[in-house]
């Protein structure tokens, strides 16, 4: 109850000094304090410790930095900084819409893979504001418009984090992903990175009979070179610390499947063409329903290095058709193992990295993995 309080005053002052700040912009008279602004004389009245000169009047500055600070304790209260190491991974996470997909069930496909002391801590936003860039300059309060939203930095200085991940953006350069990585390895010199690509999307109208199949694998076929040049940049200066998750190239997967009529309960290529509801896409770049479990795969696949075919667990997406599960799955881990820059192999093609087998052999093709076609080619 008392925690419910607390929120609901971080709320209200957050809305208090939203609406003091428009206040500021639109008059040019008097600073606004508790002295002649009745709203801010409550707020002083009830938290005495945001007057920090202890002036007795309660500036505009002021009540911003104690409702900063009362968010963060609030986040940090909920969140550990640290958690002692398991079996699981240890993942601070930027990124933006195309990444909470799988932010969303990656936790849960770890949990039913057997692993305990998985752990996120994502830091996301819209758009370009999730970007690897925006993402460094809101944790230090320097994006434009933003409080400062120190989500991963305190995290990170604890040293008890095993991978941090990006996602993919536009005017996002080395040197934006090198000063988190500098960071990261200051604090725990085993960390290890990834930067999850794009995919291709749809045009904003038309009909969905008027795209083909070699379109969408053309456009991946930029973004794969784009990532190409960002990663052997960073890898240059990192060598084998920075990895890809390529969901760019299983979604293609999953496009080959649908254009070879073989992608069991997706109706259409994207809702907002077709207005079905299980489509690869919703608005042409969002992915559809039931799509984060395919993204979680993708996840789950690079960063521990398994085949999620492997996993005997049924979820949401398999309950509404398991062969659409079934083939998400494998779509997930063939782009994985056939991405030279995941850094990972499977010979053997028994759904085991081949660098974290003790014994690789060849010829011993596991029953569950491996076993669907995935794609045209
Ligand atoms: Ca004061
Ligand atoms: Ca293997």
């Amino acid at each position: 109850m008392a925690s419910m309080r607390s929120k609901r005053s971080i709320f209200l002052a957050g809305g208090l000094v939203g609406v003091l700040l428009l206040a500021c912009v639109c008059c040019a008279g008097p600073e606004v304090t508790s002295a002649n602004f009745a709203r801010l004389k409550d707020y002083l009245q009830q938290h005495p410790d945001a007057d920090i000169d202890k002036d007795g009047v309660l500036t505009l500055t002021e009540a911003r930095r104690h409702i900063q600070k009362a968010g963060q304790q609030e986040r940090r209260r909920k969140n550990p900084l640290s958690f002692a190491k398991g079996s699981g991974l240890r993942i601070v996470m930027t990124g933006h819409s195309w990444v909470a997909p799988a932010v969303g069930t990656l936790p849960k496909i770890a949990a039913a893979a057997g692993l305990d002391g998985h752990h996120q801590r994502p830091h996301l936003s819209g758009g370009g504001s999730g970007s690897a860039n925006s993402i460094w300059l809101a944790e230090h309060g320097k994006y434009p418009g933003k409080m400062l939203k120190d989500i991963l930095l305190p995290a990170i200085a604890t040293g008890k984090w095993d991978v941090m991940t990006w996602g993919l953006y536009y005017n996002d350069w080395p040197e934006h992903y090198a000063r988190w990585i500098d960071v990261c390895l200051q604090a725990n010199p085993d960390m290890i990175f990834y930067i999850q690509d794009g995919w291709p999307r749809t045009p904003g109208s038309g009909s969905e009979y008027d795209f083909k199949l070699e379109d969408f694998l053309a456009g991946q076929k930029k973004i794969n070179v784009s990532c190409k040049g960002l990663l052997t940049a960073l890898n240059k200066k990192y060598p084998g610390k920075v990895r890809l998750i390529p969901v760019g190239d299983s979604l293609c997967e999953l496009l080959k499947l649908y254009y070879a009529n073989d992608l069991p309960g997706i109706e259409g290529l994207s809702k907002h063409l077709c207005g079905k509801e299980h489509t690869i896409w919703r608005d042409g770049g969002h992915i559809g329903k039931y799509m984060n479990w395919w993204e979680g795969y993708v996840y789950y696949a690079t960063l521990y290095k398994k085949s999620p075919a492997l996993i005997e667990a049924e979820f949401e997406v398999s309950r509404y058709n398991a062969e659409l599960d079934k083939r998400m799955r494998q779509c997930a881990w063939k782009a994985v193992v056939n991405n030279p820059h995941t850094g990972i192999t499977d010979k053997n093609e028994n759904g085991i990295a081949d660098e974290i087998e003790e014994t690789p052999r060849k010829d011993s093709r596991s029953s569950t993995a491996g076993d669907i076609a995935c794609g045209a080619t």
